[in-house]
């Protein structure tokens, strides 16, 4: 039995494995003013009252857009093979559509060049959810329009920057675009109409078809894929049919709906919004374009989600809790998702993958001899480094692991409340420390694994 981890004495992983650690812009840059760039959806979101945590916004955050060499310098120290960005949207297009500012592109410009003069891969992610206000203002991803705007934008790009990107990524979790921002209101641009989510759904994938081969055009050496936060549901009462049967639904909502079509050029038949609003919503040809072989598939995991339906109303369902850990997101330390997760879609939907993000947000600060000591995330990450392990023996093809994250960063409705970084980031000073969990990731990038 490999795929049993007592049996390993050490935790090695396979030759080129790719390691980095992944940001997102609006997370880390700031300078949201500067060189052209104009307003984005979660600028806006930000500065409604009442919408994110301490009224923090991206503003600022942690400066990186004039402190990138220093976070270069961190990454070497770090050893990184490869690093995951990405690229903000209104810096490149501040309209939307149309004239392209050079000012935004030299920024990524330079940013590529240093990380390549660094030895370290660059893996850039074309849309991690910093829309241009303007065109959440003609209808944003439940409006067709939006996904001809994206692929202007990713024709922008790729010009310029597909000569020398190693990985493209065209989104980040569309699954949080269209569900917390257009359904639950939780995330911007705050809308609360499940229709307007699926439209979402479909323009967002549509988007990242018709992306695809203007970016094999512009960059025929690179590996192009989209990243998905695909979701380990468990029911509270294995067996129970009402459990289950919540699973099942939830699994069609955020797994199925992107992956079929995906792989399958198919929306899924028990999915009952998407199949009542597709006769208008889906043109012909629209899932051929959808249904395009990426070079790899990018898998975000942080926890499961055990969920129980109502006793009296078996339409409800809520999560509930187990016994076990937890980080400061309320998210169970749950490792044996990731296998699981792996393992399914390497049996269901076959590809190459990378963990594009996987990591836990702890309560951080200096000691007073100015380290961080950050046990649980260093804990949770040799947890799920051994799990990633143990799936590439039961045969899954996985290519690389970016840690969520490099810095600690904006977390979109938390604020900066919640930490996730490898370094520590100190707000009123953007001194950056690296954390123990840090040092322990580098010593696993320049051993390619660990003892157990
Ligand atoms: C995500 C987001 C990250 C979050 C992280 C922790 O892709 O969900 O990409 O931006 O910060 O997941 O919640």
């Amino acid at each position: 039995m490999t795929s049993d981890l007592n049996n390993y004495d050490r935790v090695e992983f396979p030759r080129d494995f790719v390691w980095g650690a992944a940001t997102a812009s609006y997370q880390i840059e700031g300078a949201t003013e500067e060189d052209g760039r104009s307003e984005s959806i979660w600028d806006r979101f930000c500065a409604t009252p009442g919408k994110v945590l301490n009224g923090d916004s991206g503003k600022v955050a942690d400066d990186h857009y004039h402190r990138w060499r220093e976070d270069i310098g961190l990454m070497r120290q770090l050893g990184f093979k490869a690093y995951r960005f990405s690229i903000a949207w209104p810096r490149i297009l501040p309209q939307g559509r149309g004239e392209v500012n050079q000012k935004g592109l030299d920024f990524y410009d330079r940013l590529v060049d240093g990380l390549l003069e660094a030895g370290i891969a660059p893996y850039a992610t074309l849309y991690h959810w910093d829309l241009p206000q303007v065109l959440q203002d003609q209808g944003g991803w439940p409006a067709r329009d939006t996904a001809y705007a994206y692929a202007e934008y990713t024709e922008a790009v790729l010009k310029r920057l597909g000569d020398r990107v190693k990985g493209w990524i065209t989104h980040n979790e569309p699954w949080c675009v269209a569900f917390l921002g257009y359904r639950d209101g939780h995330h911007a641009p705050g809308l609360t109409d499940p229709r307007l989510a699926v439209s979402s759904v479909h323009h967002l994938l549509l988007s990242h078809g018709l992306a695809m081969p203007i970016i094999r055009q512009y960059a025929p050496q690179a590996q192009v894929g989209i990243t998905l936060n695909l979701a380990v549901y468990h029911p509270a009462r294995p067996g129970n049919a009402a459990d289950e049967l919540a699973v099942k639904r939830a699994d069609c909502e955020q797994n199925r709906l992107f992956l079929d079509p995906l792989f399958k050029g198919v929306y899924p038949e028990d999915h009952a919004l998407m199949q009542e609003l597709a006769p208008t919503l889906v043109q012909p040809g629209d899932l051929e374009i959808i249904n395009v072989p990426g070079d790899f598939l990018g898998i975000n995991y942080y926890t499961r989600t055990v969920l129980q339906a109502d006793a009296q109303d078996p339409q409800k369902v809520r999560e509930v809790h187990p016994e076990g850990i937890y980080t400061t997101m309320g998210w169970e330390v749950y490792p044996e998702g990731l296998y699981q997760l792996l393992t399914r879609v390497q049996r269901e939907y076959p590809s190459h993958y990378y963990i594009t993000e996987n990591g836990a947000s702890t309560d951080d600060r200096p000691n007073a001899s100015g380290q961080v000591v950050d046990e649980l995330r260093q804990n949770y990450l040799r947890a799920h480094l051994s799990q990633a392990r143990r799936a590439i023996d039961a045969g899954v093809q996985l290519d690389g692991y970016f840690a969520w994250s490099l810095l600690d960063n904006f977390e979109w409705a938390w604020g900066y409340d919640r930490r996730f970084g490898l370094t520590y980031v100190d707000y009123a000073t953007q001194e950056r420390i690296i954390k123990n969990s840090g040092y322990w990731y580098s010593d696993v990038i320049k051993a390619n694994g660990f003892d157990k």
